[in-house]
């Protein structure tokens, strides 16, 4: 079965007029010309306005888009504020967990519920490794994932969790998926599963397609970018080992763009990923039709 694509718009707004609060009508256009399924929209209850968010969710629906995922912005260049999951101060921890549900009850206003993002970033990045004790990290993300996963039933919403690389997030802890994994068999919600970002992947991973495995079940979403965060067949991930692990796992979801900075300009990155990607599934489809009359 065909594979679902979308686009983290968040991606888009680095380049020149993809900024999709300022024109949604020529970004969701494109979107929707290049053949995508659905658009991701930025999780910001607090400082979206309200009615330019619902603009944009009619606009998307009217096009025939599906929004499958709210993105979570967790670190300080992106959120421009402390959201830190893993604090040990515990008003900062539920400063955090208060935003995550806020952004499962604007998930929840929805047609179709998203899937809504959740990382363990700190607010200070620390390289190589993180100065807080690891134990520490993992008993106060846990404790917040559960926190945010009774809200995400309660309200309907999935949420999943994001392995985020070590430059950017905590250098140490939560930076692969068999990490995320153990967290979300530990809280064991039906609502909480993994994004699987295939930059983070490749960084911080073994095969991509081996992490995936790894993720299986649990999987929820995909941010899609090649081994160097650029368009898909611009570095060196197999894709076509990629789609065929996909199948294997029956995955249901969808992969979006997460492309940053959108090189050489918003609309190539919209055109190419497309294109690119719809190749490798046709080469993945014809390769099980010669093995099926062999
Ligand atoms: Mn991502």
């Amino acid at each position: 079965m065909a594979l679902k694509y979308s686009v983290v718009l968040a991606t888009l707004a680095s380049s020149p007029g993809g900024q999709v609060w300022d024109d949604p009508d020529t970004v969701l256009g494109a979107v929707a010309d290049a053949g995508y399924d659905g658009v991701d929209l930025d999780a910001e209850p607090d400082r979206i306005d309200e009615a330019l968010f619902y603009s944009v969710v009619d606009k998307a629906r009217n096009l025939g888009l599906s929004i499958p995922s709210l993105l979570g912005a967790w670190g300080g260049w992106h959120a421009g504020e402390e959201r830190d999951l893993a604090s040990g101060d515990e008003s900062k921890r539920s400063y955090a967990v208060d935003y995550a549900k806020r952004c499962l009850d604007l998930g929840a206003t929805l047609d179709e519920p998203p899937v809504y993002e959740i990382c363990a970033v700190s607010f200070v990045p620390e390289y190589p490794t993180t100065t807080k004790p690891l134990t520490d990290l993992r008993r106060q993300f846990e404790r917040s994932a559960r926190e945010i996963a009774d809200h995400a039933e309660s309200v309907g919403v999935p949420v999943a969790i994001e392995p985020v690389n070590r430059f950017e997030g905590y250098a140490g802890f939560m930076n692969s998926v068999v990490e995320a994994v153990a967290v979300v068999e530990a809280v064991g919600s039906d609502y909480l599963g993994i994004v699987a970002d295939f930059f983070h992947l490749n960084i911080e991973d073994g095969p991509v397609t081996e992490a995936l495995r790894t993720a299986g079940k649990h999987l929820r979403h995909i941010h899609l970018a090649d081994s160097n965060r650029q368009m898909p067949g611009t570095g060196h991930l197999d894709f076509s080992d990629i789609v065929r692990v996909l199948h294997a796992i029956d995955y249901q979801g969808y992969l979006s763009i997460d492309c940053v900075p959108a090189k050489p300009d918003w609309r190539t990155v919209l055109t190419s990923t497309r294109e690119f990607m719809g190749q490798i599934e046709a080469g993945v489809d014809l390769q099980q039709r010669l093995a099926s009359v062999a």
